[in-house]
């Protein structure tokens, strides 16, 4: 058991544009409730009311460049309200959390695409989880150009959207490095294939990590 969710469980689902974390979701909380767990389906940023707002303030366009830091900042602002006021409860109440996007969106985005500095991701990370870290993350993982046409079918792009390839190359390089350096915890899954495969790659791993 992970000390830091005790007897809940916390599941989080990361990658680039268009990996497919929306699609596989509904297919995790089914598996979950299945086997008859109480499930807490959120997202980062976001997943309380205040969260939600500063996610609105850092998706939304209005006309003025934002800073790395304000950006770095207001994602851990948005992800202390979380924490504590949604997935700490949550967690030690046994409910499985699935979370959509978590710290290592900000490893990846901040870090790898915006080039935030890793002295100052790790600082924000200690101070805003202190010990929580997720049972398990997976990465769905799927090349940059095929992610973009994905997500370009589905309509306006925020403002990170926006961002040009180099800057999703660099995110999944440093979603990779993620994985790399935390095996125990990171499960990577082949997202080009067919949703129904992907789901039987994610079905794998947890057939594998939770089932006795
Ligand atoms: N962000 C950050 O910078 N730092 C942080 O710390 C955090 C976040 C936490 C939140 O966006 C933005 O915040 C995100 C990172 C940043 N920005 N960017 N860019 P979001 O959560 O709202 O958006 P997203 O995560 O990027 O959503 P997405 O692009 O929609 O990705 P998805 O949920 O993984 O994909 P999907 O909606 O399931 O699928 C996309 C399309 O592909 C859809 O039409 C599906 O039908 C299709 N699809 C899905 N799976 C497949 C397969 N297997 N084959 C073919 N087609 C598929």
């Amino acid at each position: 058991m992970n000390p830091s969710t005790g007897s809940g469980l916390f599941i989080t689902l990361e990658g680039g544009e268009g990996a497919g974390k929306t699609t596989q979701m509904n297919r995790l909380r089914a598996w979950w409730e299945s086997r008859g767990r109480e499930v807490l389906v959120t997202r980062q940023p976001g997943g309380t009311p205040l969260a939600e707002e500063i996610r609105e303030l850092l998706l939304g366009e209005r006309g003025e460049s934002v800073d790395d830091l304000t950006e770095l900042l207001l994602m851990f602002a948005a992800r202390a309200q979380f924490l504590s006021a949604l997935v700490r409860p949550a967690l030690a109440r046994g409910v499985v959390v699935l979370c959509d996007r978590f710290t290592d969106s900000t490893w990846a985005y901040q870090g790898g695409g915006r080039g935030v500095d890793s002295d100052h991701i790790a600082a924000l990370e200690s101070l805003v989880h202190g010990d929580l870290q997720p049972d398990l993350t997976l990465l769905l993982d799927l090349p940059v150009e095929a992610g973009l046409e994905r997500a370009g079918k589905r309509g306006a792009a925020d403002r990170i959207e926006q961002e040009d390839r180099d800057f999703f190359d660099r995110v999944r390089r440093a979603y990779l490095e993620q994985a790399a350096a935390h095996p125990e915890r990171f499960a990577v899954v082949d997202a080009a294939a067919d949703p129904d495969s992907v789901w039987e790659a994610i079905r794998d791993v947890l057939e594998e990590r939770f089932t006795p």
